[in-house]
């Protein structure tokens, strides 16, 4: 394998999966009790703030009771040992709302569709740790105004830091997509945009997913064993 300096990593739902975190599009998945327009567009948050609030109060609680599992730990020592030895950048861009793989130790981590403990004042533009709920409208610590929205990026929403995502997708000799079905843009682009680079490519998931075409390597099988695996082989070379 060619020396491998810079990598760049994505994370979906299903590398949450094993934390007990239910993931979109699987048959008990989100979307199945809650349809996206309706929970997850600024249009459905105008229509019904409530249950909005409602649902992502719900993923708050749940984030907060679910721990980081074997894949995120294994994330979290090659982030640790990349910085040691020098080896080179490593990013790990999330579309996962929870804290994981901070919890796990990552320090690298960059959460494209925004995180389920954060809140964002409609009014004064200020974002906010959170843990409690929303539902009631509490008052923004900053400004004062009942005006706090989940800090998601929701369809139709540009997702953050776009610029840093490409700057590392373009510099990475690798690029490895975990757990996730390739159903949304841009993070499903990723991939090709980082082999028009130069990238090798890897996909770790459950199943074949809607990118999968475009990968070098597929592995398929749980997070928690794969991710383990493929970290170790990086470490050896
Ligand atoms: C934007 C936060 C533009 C919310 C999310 C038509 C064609 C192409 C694109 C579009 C189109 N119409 C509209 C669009 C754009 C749209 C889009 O892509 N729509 C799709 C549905 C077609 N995208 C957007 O709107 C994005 N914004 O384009 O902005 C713009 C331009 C200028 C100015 C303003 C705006 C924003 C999208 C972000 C939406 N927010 N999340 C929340 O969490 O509630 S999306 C959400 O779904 C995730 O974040 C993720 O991105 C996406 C897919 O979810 P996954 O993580 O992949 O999870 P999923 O369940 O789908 O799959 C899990 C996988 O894990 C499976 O493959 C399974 O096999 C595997 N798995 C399960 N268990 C395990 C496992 N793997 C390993 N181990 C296991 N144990």
């Amino acid at each position: 394998m060619a020396e491998i300096r810079n990598i760049a990593i994505l994370t979906g739902a299903g590398i949450s999966a094993e934390s007990g975190l239910r993931t979109f599009r699987a048959e008990d998945g989100l979307w199945e009790d809650y349809p996206i327009e309706e929970v997850a567009t600024p249009q459905g948050f105008r229509r019904d703030p409530d249950l909005v609030q409602r649902f992502y109060d719900a993923r708050r609680e749940n984030v907060l009771a679910a721990q980081p599992n074997a894949a995120h730990a294994a994330l979290a020592r090659l982030d640790a040992e990349w910085a040691k030895t020098e080896r080179g950048e490593l990013l790990i861009v999330t579309q996962n709302i929870d804290d994981l793989h901070e919890r796990a130790g990552a320090s690298r981590v960059l959460h494209m569709h925004g995180e389920a403990l954060s809140a964002w004042c409609t009014a004064c533009d200020a974002r906010h740790p959170w843990a409690g709920t929303l539902r009631d409208g509490p008052p923004c610590p900053a400004c004062g105004a009942a005006a706090l929205r989940p800090d998601i990026v929701w369809f139709g929403e540009m997702p953050y830091q776009m610029e840093r995502i490409f700057a590392a997708l373009a510099r990475a000799d690798l690029f490895v997509s975990i757990g996730t079905s390739g159903a949304v843009y841009p993070a499903a682009g990723f991939v090709q945009q980082a082999a028009s680079h130069g990238a090798r490519t890897l996909e770790l998931n459950l199943e074949r997913s809607q990118g999968s075409q475009w990968f070098d390597e597929s592995r398929l099988g749980p997070a928690s064993e794969l991710v383990p695996a493929w970290v170790e082989e990086v470490l050896e070379t």
